[in-house]
């Protein structure tokens, strides 16, 4: 099929392939369609056209042997496809159309749809986003990951307390993969490393491992938007190898050769549900190796395929650390290229060197990966040798040459930190072996110069560099705003979904009566939709001509969703002391999940749900202050909440958020920001202006003097009455009748623990923050101004300008020639 009449297909034909395709999935055709049968039939007549386009791009990748980018990543967070690919396909209006006569309205079969969850947070959302832009920008673009059978928990609230249950996300199948058995890979684990001796005399290594794994390959195709791209995200999933103790199970003993095949088939069963907080269990490492070693192997085999020496490797790979977790990588490539390409030394890890680039994406010293040489020893010991050397090398190298005999220095930069138990730092072998490392926002990347690795930064000066974080303006603006896109698209010319620097031309209206007053009737419109889903999701009746007012993301003390609730406390005292003061309506949406084993995590959940449950329900605040918790957050609950949304909460303590990306998403949908001057908040400030945004709180800098000083949050408890009272009500039963202390955890972290995120540090400049935002809601034009003026000024942060920094000062890569002038098949 060509592309014209891909373009062309009418309503007629989609709906005529819906048909054909229902055979398959619906059994009954006399009877009502299930709305599974018809989402199932409209995924697979979308992935006609997507294989299609699959296969094309494959040969036309084939044909010009262009630069690939291979993206290495534990998540993926890539929420639902169909409607994302329905617009990146052009297809959606199509299909809208198609639906209805079938008798469905497309939405509705979107609900059906399960998220693709296999991420935490932002990390992993990110990487989603890059795929999108990836594919958009048609850039010969890879990723590699794991095919969890389990993606991230589902939470539902009980007695307001967090309840996890398992991710089923393929239970009845996912249309959105295929299997690929042709590219299968083994994978040692355990086991010795032997000394062989050539007869040249030369000694080789034998690695002779007790246990083999099989990785078998899922592609995902990822649709770029309007263009001829689909590229393809390859996710292993583990099995027991064939060399699956057969004899046994043939010997009668059924048990054993049955618990390999379960321990293998473990190593892929699950998402650690961590965000930004190292697992450090065995199965997690053995997640990492299983994963790299299937990924590595699955580009050298891309390689070797349509070359026979090694010499355009590092020409035509270049390998993408999606933070430390993938690390192991490097050391699978040096194996592989020295024991079973038989390169020498030096020339295995000049090719490491080339091929390999490193995102770090969190300062936080308990996100900063370590396993210890014991299990290395254990499970990869023909890695720990070469990881010794390279160790060796380095120490014995650069760190002497340039700080010499400073044994402090040695054992400061070592890839092994000495202690009682010793220690592989993976972020130390991602520094030194990456030939760029870069950072997530510019203060990030200046942090990571300055704090976290000055003398690799001394080493290595133009090594460490800044790639500032993007979202895709496709789901996150065209897809789950469609009102807006609509109105967007009546003023802005060109396809700004593709050019989102377009949207600056909305400057011209923001002072136009006219259209404010449109831009704030879709704001309502979105508003009125999401009070509706709150009401189902939680019983609670919201007011839509209230501030929506938004935190949502993984619930960490670092990101203060306990600031926002001490704020709300305040709020509540004040309407009760003064039951006519002269606020605006205000609803508090919160979303976020706990890491399960994250006890203060958990308990501010539980905090956050019992004081929404006595405000909610207090009759005398005459409902100016609702707070809903929406349980189970995720892409498709995201996609929802964020085009309602007036406010942006974006609190984090300043150093600690490397990016955030929520923050961008609200602001593209006209949300105005209230925020720490952290991560990208910086930059969203430089963009939109500072009349436009509400910045409170310490600066990275009086941070540091603050710590410099010793910080006290006791003397503050005591010198801020309101706080006080706010902190002493918390304490007492008020909230949870008849139960004292029930909520102490929280105030014990912030009196008695040291308040490590300095929540009391910044109260006052928080209150004083909201104060000015409630007064600024009361000028309608103004605050109509500054949502134009923020989604206006967003250009900067589409993830395609994300893509073109990697592409153009990292990684190098190929400027692919407009789809429109490729190759004619
Ligand atoms: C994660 O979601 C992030 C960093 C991490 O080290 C881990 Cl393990 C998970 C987040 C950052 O916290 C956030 O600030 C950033 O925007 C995001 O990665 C993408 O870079």
């Amino acid at each position: 099929m060509t592309s014209k009449s891909r373009k062309n297909i009418t309503v007629k034909a989609f709906k005529a392939r819906i048909q054909h395709h229902l055979n398959f999935h619906a059994v009954d055709l006399s009877h009502s369609i299930d709305k599974k049968a018809i989402l199932m039939a409209v995924c697979s007549s979308v992935n006609e056209i997507v294989f299609d386009k699959l296969q094309s791009t494959n040969i036309r990748r084939h044909e010009r042997n262009s630069r690939s980018i291979n993206y290495l990543s534990l998540e993926y967070l890539m929420g639902r496809m169909l409607s994302n690919n329905l617009h990146n396909l052009q297809l959606f209006k199509t299909a809208q159309a198609a639906t209805k006569e079938l008798g469905f309205e497309i939405e509705d079969i979107f609900e059906e749809g399960h998220d693709l969850a296999l991420g935490n947070g932002g990390l992993g959302r990110l990487a989603a986003c890059y795929l999108d832009s990836l594919a958009t920008l048609d850039y010969n673009a890879m990723g590699y990951g794991i095919h969890y059978e389990h993606g991230l928990f589902e939470q539902q609230f009980y007695n307001n307390r967090q309840i996890e249950s398992p991710d089923e996300w393929r239970e009845y199948g996912n249309p959105w993969e295929v299997c690929r058995p042709e590219a299968e890979q083994e994978i040692p684990l355990y086991g010795h490393v032997e000394t062989v001796a050539e007869t040249d005399g030369t000694l080789r290594k034998v690695w002779h491992p007790g246990q083999i794994i099989k990785g078998v390959p899922w592609d995902v195709p990822i649709v770029g938007y309007n263009c001829e791209t689909v590229n393809v995200l390859r996710l292993w999933e583990s099995r027991a190898s064939s060399h699956f103790d057969w004899e046994a199970f043939n010997a009668g003993d059924y048990q054993d050769a049955n618990s390999a095949q379960t321990q293998a088939e473990t190593i892929s069963k699950v998402l650690y549900p961590n965000d930004s907080t190292a697992a450090g269990k065995e199965l997690r490492f053995i997640q990492q190796y299983f994963f790299c070693a299937c990924s590595i192997k699955d580009i050298i085999r891309r390689y070797l395929k349509h070359h026979d020496d090694w010499s355009q490797f590092a020409d035509k790979f270049v390998i993408q650390l999606n933070d430390t977790h993938p690390t192991i990588a490097i050391l699978e490539l040096m194996r592989l290229l020295l024991d079973e390409y038989r390169f020498s030394w030096d020339n295995a890890w000049q090719m490491c060197k080339q091929v390999f680039a490193y995102t770090n994406h969190t300062l936080l010293p308990e996100a900063l990966e370590k396993w210890s040489v014991e299990l290395f020893e254990t499970i990869l010991p023909r890695h720990l040798e070469i990881l010794y050397r390279i160790n060796e090398e380095f120490l014995n190298g650069q760190v002497d040459k340039m700080w010499p005999g400073d044994t402090a220095m040695r054992r400061k930069l070592s890839l092994i930190e000495e202690g009682q138990q010793k220690m592989v730092r993976m972020a130390h072998l991602s520094v030194i072996t990456s030939f760029k490392v870069n950072g997530v926002a510019e203060i990030h990347s200046e942090l990571v110069k300055q704090d976290l690795f000055p003398e690799f930064h001394k080493l290595y000066p133009n090594k460490l560099t800044n790639v500032t974080n993007g979202i895709t303006p496709r789901r996150w603006l065209k897809a789950c705003n469609p009102a807006l896109s609509d109105l967007i698209s009546k003023k802005v010319k060109g396809d700004w979904a593709k050019n989102l620097s377009l949207l600056s031309t909305l400057t011209d209206y923001a002072e136009d009566k006219k259209f404010q007053q449109q831009f704030m009737q879709v704001k309502r419109e979105n508003k009125v939709k999401l009070s509706e889903e709150i009401k189902k999701l939680t019983g609670v009746s919201v007011n839509p001509d209230a501030i929506f007012d938004v935190q949502i993301k993984r619930l960490h003390e670092y990101k203060r969703q306990h600031l926002n609730l001490l704020h709300i406390l305040a709020l509540y005292r004040r309407l009760l002391e003064n039951p006519r003061l002269d606020i605006n309506p205000r609803v508090f949406i919160f979303g976020a999940k706990a890491a399960p084993g994250y006890y203060l995590a958990k308990e501010i959940i539980y905090a956050i749900n019992c004081v929404a449950e006595k405000i909610n329900n207090d009759a005398r605040i005459n409902d100016k202050l609702k707070v809903v918790f929406l349980p189970n957050y995720r892409v498709s609950l995201a996609e929802k909440i964020i085009p309602a949304a007036d406010v942006s909460e974006q609190i984090s303590t300043a150093g600690k958020e490397a990016s955030g990306t929520g923050n961008m998403k609200l602001a593209l949908n006209g949300a105005v920001t209230i925020g720490t001057l952290d991560g990208a908040n910086i930059e969203i400030a430089e963009e939109v202006g500072d009349d436009n945004i509400f910045i409170f709180g310490k600066t990275v800098d009086e941070i540091k003097a603050l710590n410099r000083q010793g910080y006290d949050p006791v003397s503050i408890y005591n010198s801020e009455p309101e706080l006080k009272s706010i902190i002493d009500w918390l304490d007492s039963d008020y909230f949870t009748p008849g139960k004292f202390g029930e909520l102490s955890a929280i105030t014990q972290s912030l009196l008695n623990d040291g308040d490590h995120y300095k929540v009391l540090a910044d109260f006052v400049s928080y209150s004083q923050a909201q104060e000015a935002l409630d007064k600024a809601y009361k000028d309608q034009a103004g605050w109509a101004k500054m949502a134009i003026m923020n989604t206006a000024m967003m250009g900067k942060f589409t993830s395609d300008r994300s893509i073109e920094d990697y592409a153009n000062n990292i990684w190098s890569l190929d400027k692919n020639l407009p789809a429109t002038q490729a190759v004619k098949l």
